[in-house]
Order: structure tokens, then sequence, then C-alpha cells
């Protein structure tokens, strides 16, 4: 049974107390490897070795930490193959979505922020003939940086990338259900020589090493992914130790189809929104809303796709989704779909786990699950599902949508169909979410300020947001007359 390991001071190593969790394969329901649950001790092991980094990697200079972090982004493209199929076995998506999206992204986000860490600069603000003042943006220090199980790379290094760019040294926890392509990573980076303590990639469970992480006096800041409920939890015992803290939430996000839309185009992306990643994308747009007029000749060509989705083994290139992460997340969204049937919605797809057979046959698997007759207001469109279930809502005003979209407590993205110009601005000022599109979907931009509002999180990532979140910003003024 392979081990994962600990990534400390440059070093694979077990726990120090030899305590480990089993890490399931979501195809087929079995354990297929081990990690650690790490405790106090491997943290202590890990802040060591960060402080042991810090002077040198915080003077070593952006071009030397932008070309470290681009021999990164080269290994990880390099070592792709392993990756994908490490990512599709260890969360359960489907072998192309992670070679499509998943690992080039990983390589992308450590190429983006090697350039970043080359062009940031900070302001000056001159007092004619009296004084200069200059900003000084240094790192904050040791920061964490924890990720949840859905983009397990993608979301891990999203935050890794910028932290290191700005001559912070990290201490990352991924999700302990999707733990493998961060060991991988690790691994990369002691293949090529990363100096030792600038990453430490420490392993195990939340409620353990990962409020260990938050709770310590030695961590600046921390960068969260995950649910609502556990950004709750991290703030509270963050913001009582004026950390600084960026957490990127749930969302419940409205995906609005207007009469005058383009039909096709908005029946493609929103079973993309809908679906993609078994709709384990908290991007995914999981409440659409179709205008009465266009409503019958959109419902029926979106279920006429949407049959046509193969559930399968994530190794297959026919499968257009792969396997519910774990368990407990499957029973967790087939109960919200038993919900909505108490509720008066009528199933028009899915509506049930999938069984499938051979080596899947003890997988986690759920069909494609569309969702008639609920009104915004019920529980199931106003709790996070996160799973491959869409409710279709419709709704006669622009006014109405606007309300409805507005109405849960999330506010992370929204996409807007629309041929009217006016509309779609019009709209998009009045939808309160961090991120709007318009006649697309997930059409990503990293210089972009990426984060949501509400119980959607706090903070923005990307671009020239992400690398201030990592840096704290001090004013030199000079009088010199
Ligand atoms: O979250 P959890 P999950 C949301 C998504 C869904 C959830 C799924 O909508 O609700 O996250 O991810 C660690 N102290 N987003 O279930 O449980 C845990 O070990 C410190 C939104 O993984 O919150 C894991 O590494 N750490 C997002 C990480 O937190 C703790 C995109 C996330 O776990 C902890 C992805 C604690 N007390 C998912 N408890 C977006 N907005 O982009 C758990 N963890």
């Amino acid at each position: 049974m392979e081990k994962i390991l600990n990534y400390i001071n440059g070093e694979l190593i077990a726990p120090a107390k030899e305590q480990w969790l089993d890490n399931y394969e979501p195809a087929t329901g079995k354990i297929y490897s081990q990690i650690p649950d790490s405790s106090e001790e491997d943290l202590q092991n890990a802040i060591e070795a960060a402080e042991k980094a810090f002077q040198k990697w915080s003077n070593c200079g952006h071009e030397t930490r932008s070309e470290w972090l681009l021999k990164i982004s080269d290994a990880i493209l390099e070592n792709s193959t392993d990756l994908i199929k490490a990512e599709s076995k260890d969360n359960g998506k489907p072998e192309k979505l992670a070679e499509k999206v998943d690992i080039p992204r990983a390589a992308a986000n450590f190429r983006f922020f090697a350039k970043a860490a080359s062009q940031f600069a900070s302001e000056s603000h001159h007092m004619e003939g009296e004084a200069i003042n200059y900003t000084l943006r240094r790192p904050l220090g040791i920061v964490g940086c924890i990720s949840p199980w859905n983009l397990p790379l993608y979301l891990f290094t999203w935050k890794i990338a910028p932290a290191l760019a700005t001559g912070n040294c990290v201490i990352a926890k991924p999700s302990e259900i999707t733990p493998m392509t961060a060991f991988l990573l690790s691994k990369i980076c002691k293949e090529i020589g990363l100096p030792k303590g600038v990453l430490n990639i420490v392993h195990g469970s939340g409620s353990n090493i990962g409020q260990s992480l938050v709770e310590s006096s030695s961590i600046k800041a921390i960068s969260f992914t995950g649910g609502t409920q556990t950004g709750k939890k991290i703030a509270s015992i963050a913001a009582p130790q004026f950390k600084k803290l960026s957490l990127e939430l749930g969302g419940k996000n409205a995906n609005i189809v207007f009469d005058d839309a383009d039909l096709e185009k908005a029946v493609a992306a929103s079973v993309k929104s809908s679906f993609a990643n078994q709709g384990q994308i908290c991007l995914c747009g999981s409440r659409l809303f179709v205008q009465k007029g266009i409503y019958e000749k959109f419902k029926s060509a979106f279920l006429e796709k949407v049959e046509r989705l193969e559930v399968g083994d994530p190794t297959k290139k026919s499968s257009s989704l792969g396997a519910i992460v774990s368990k407990a997340h499957l029973e967790k969204i087939d109960q919200y779909v038993q919900l909505s049937k108490e509720l008066g919605g009528k199933i028009l797809a899915g509506g049930k786990k999938r069984n499938l057979s051979g080596r899947c046959a003890d997988g986690y698997f759920y069909a494609p699950t569309i969702i008639e007759g609920l009104d915004a207001y019920c529980q199931v469109n106003q709790e996070e599902i996160f799973g491959p279930v869409v409710s279709l809502i419709p709704f006669k005003t622009e006014e109405e949508v606007v309300e409805w979209a507005n109405c849960t407590e999330y506010g992370l993205s929204a996409s807007i169909w629309t041929s009217d110009l006016n509309r779609a601005h019009r709209t998009a000022e009045e939808i309160q979410s961090g991120i709007v599109w318009v006649n697309t979907w997930l059409l990503r931009d990293l210089r972009t300020p990426f984060g949501g509002m509400k119980s959607s999180g706090v903070g923005r990532e990307g671009g020239w947001e992400a690398m201030r979140f990592f840096t704290e910003s001090k004013n030199i003024c000079i009088k010199y007359r």
C-alpha cells in the first residue's frame, strides 16, 4: 500500500507519530494509499524549516524566485502524464478533465506568478518640494495555504505560487481526501532541488493539523479554500490574532438565460456549468433561471444533451462524468435530491446514484440530475449541494430574476445569457457576486480579482490581489527640504 509522505525541510518523511489515514479511490470505493495524520510535532518541524529558509528566500531577489517558479512549472508539465492519472484516481474526475484543466492550470499558476514576481512594483507619492513617500512591500514571513478536494492541484498551486513569488515560506496542507498530486508536487520540488524549507507540505485532517496550522502564531496569514462552515471556524481562530485571511468559500451560483439568449450556446455552456467535474466546482451554476419565453425550448434542448452525458469509469475517454469524491459526499448529494422530491420538485433527469459494473461496481457515481418546480427560496435552492444537481427555475422579468439570484447567503459567481448589451451591464451590476460572466462560463484571466462576497468568502485571489495579500506594505516618507 503506497504511503504518502510529508515534505518538510526538503525531505520526504513519515509523520512523527506514525499515524496514518486511509485514502480511497472514488471510482472503486477501495483504499489505495495512506496519508500522514500529521500532528503538532510535524507542524513544528515544518515551521522550524521555514524559519531557517526565510532569511535567504525573502532576500534572494525576485529574479531568482521567478526562475524557481518557472522550474516548478516546467517540471509539472514534464510529469503531466503521472499527475493527470493521479488526480483522476484520487478525485474521481475523468482523466480527460484533469488533462484539459487541472494539470495545465497548475503549471500555469506557477508560470503566471513567476512572471508576476518579475513585474511586481509598488507606489511612491511625491509631496512637491518637500518629501517623497514610497511604499515598501515585504513578504509576511511563514504563511499557511489550505486547499479543498475538488480541484486539488489547481487550487493548491493557486495559493502556493504567489506566496513563494513574494518571498514568503509556505506550509501547505492539501485536503486529506485528495492528497496524491500534492505528494507528487513535493517529489517534483525535491527533484529540482528547491531550497529546503521554502515549501513544506504537511498532510492530515482539517480538524487536527489543519486547525494547528491556523492556530500557530508563527503563521502570519492563511489562504483557505473550502466550505463556508470551515471558513467560519478558521476566521474565529485567526481574527483575534489579527492574522491576514483569504477565504474562498462555497457558492450557489445563478445561471440566467434571457429570452434573447443565443439558445445553442446557452444550452451547451449550461451543460458544462451544471455538471463539469461532477458539479463539484464552486463556480458551477446550480440554479438555472430561464426566462418564460424561451423556457420550454431551452428545457427540451438542455434535457436532450444531459441525457447523452455518460457517467462512467474516469479512465474511459467516453466518460463525461466520473465518480463523486467520497461516499459521504455521495450521500449528501442524494439526500438533497430526495429532499427536493419531498418539497414538490419534479425530477426531469437523473435523481439517483449510478451503479456501474466491473472495477467500478463499488464506486461513488451519481446521475446528472435536473430538478424542476422548486421556488427560489426553498432549502434546495438556498443551500450548496456541490454535486451534479441543477435546479431549473422559470422567471418572468429582469427584476424578478435579479431578486431571486441575490436571495441566497452566497455571492461567488453568476452567468448571464442575453444579446441585449444594456441588460447585460445592468444585470451584471445588480448581481451580488464577485464574478459575473456574460455569454460565457469559466473563462478565466489570472490577472483578474477572483473571489466571492457574503458567505462566499473574504478577499480576492489572482494577479496583484494575491501578490498584495502575501505582502505587508509600509509607507516610508523622506523629507528632503
Ligand atoms: O471543504 P472543507 P471541502 C467549497 C465547496 C464545498 C467545499 C468542498 O463549495 O462546500 O468547499 O470542499 C481543511 N482548520 N469550495 O469539503 O471541509 C480540510 O482538511 C483548518 C469553494 O474540502 O472546508 C481541507 O484541506 N483546516 C471553493 C480544506 O480545509 C481545515 C472551491 C477544505 O475542507 C479545518 C472549492 C479546520 N478546522 C471548494 N477543517 C471556491 N470558492 O473556490 C477542514 N480543513
